[in-house]
């Protein structure tokens, strides 16, 4: 109503006078989505934030998603200042992937390459020979396979075990999941398809392999809006964070979205495939953090020299 209109002004006002643009995730609320769009900022999955986020020239970023998402721009752009709604955004990857155990088990496993998926803490970062984000780990991943390179993968057990399958490498698995797609059940998914044996099926590869399999349309967010865009399918069953309608109803308006089973029992589930740590970002927060500046992403410029090697790596290759 108009107390969020006001609420939006206000935050219009500031990112302006800052000098300051917001970079959000698919899987934020809709209204922060917006209202990156309306202020000439972006949305966009993780691979796509990291790039915008560099190639702006605004002084700060304002990063709408998780904490890997802010560590990931300060990374690239140490020159900018960058805020988020609120640093108690984690992700259970990131959380799942201590520094000091990750570093023992590359340690041990000397002669693999060590590739880690984009969610994971800086520290993390600095330790890798690759980062990739989920719309580029099977082309990485190919290409260091073509080469003979055995690889150490982390943290996502699901993700790297799609890797697998599809690209016959040899991959060392890290033991991590997403708490959000490890909830999608392949015995619910399978009585929803049958409701809808029309709709396509569009998966997450963070998802469990059960879920994976019934899948039409493997991919990270990106390449599943795409989907809903280019398929000739009226009806989709999404197997990924809710967040993710905003972007797909705005592109595809007459396209019909079914949210894929977290339950058991094979009944629907409208609204709980959601990201916690990404809920937390909201209008509330984020005026309030271009007011006060207190969540700020600080990294020590000896680790942020080291995590923007594989980094840089991943946006090469991706060119
Ligand atoms: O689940 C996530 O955090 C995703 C999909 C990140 C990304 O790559 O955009
Ligand atoms: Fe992490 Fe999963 Fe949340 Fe993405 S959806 S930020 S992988 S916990």
């Amino acid at each position: 109503g108009a107390d969020k209109a006001a609420l939006k002004d206000r935050i219009k006002a500031l990112l302006a006078e800052q000098n300051a643009v917001l970079v959000a995730h698919y899987y934020v609320d809709g209204d922060l989505q917006a209202l990156a769009e309306e202020t000439g900022g972006y949305v966009a999955d993780s691979l796509e934030m990291a790039r915008f986020g560099s190639e702006s020239d605004a002084e700060t970023l304002v990063v709408c998603g998780v904490r890997f998402m802010g560590e990931t721009a300060k990374i690239l752009n140490p020159e900018k200042r960058v805020l988020m709604p609120t640093l108690k955004a984690t992700c259970s990857l990131d959380e799942g992937c201590p520094p000091d155990a990750f570093s023992a088990f590359c340690d041990a496993h000397p002669e693999r390459t060590v590739v880690v998926y984009a969610n994971t803490s800086a520290e993390v970062k600095a330790r890798s020979d690759w980062v990739v984000t989920s719309s580029i780990a099977l082309p990485v991943v190919e290409h260091l396979h073509a080469q003979g390179e055995k690889i150490l993968w982390a943290p996502d057990k699901h993700l790297g075990h799609y890797v697998q399958r599809m690209t016959g490498a040899d991959i060392l698995l890290w033991d991590g999941a997403c708490v959000v797609h490890e909830e999608f059940k392949g015995f619910a998914l399978d009585r929803v398809r049958r409701l809808h044996p029309d709709a396509a099926v569009l998966v997450h590869p963070e998802s469990p392999d059960e879920v994976v399999d019934q899948a039409d349309v493997v991919g990270s967010t990106t390449q599943l809006i795409k989907a809903v865009q280019n398929m000739a399918n009226q009806e989709f069953i999404v197997a990924t964070d809710e967040g993710i309608f905003w972007k797909m109803h705005q592109l595809a308006p007459d396209k019909h979205l079914i949210a894929a089973p977290t339950a058991g029992e094979g009944a629907t589930c409208e609204s709980c495939a959601h990201c916690p740590w990404m809920a937390m970002n909201a209008l509330q927060n984020l005026e309030q953090v271009l007011r006060s500046h207190d969540q700020e992403i600080l990294i020590d410029e000896p680790i942020r020299r080291r995590a923007v090697v594989p980094i840089q790596r991943m946006l090469d290759f991706a060119r």
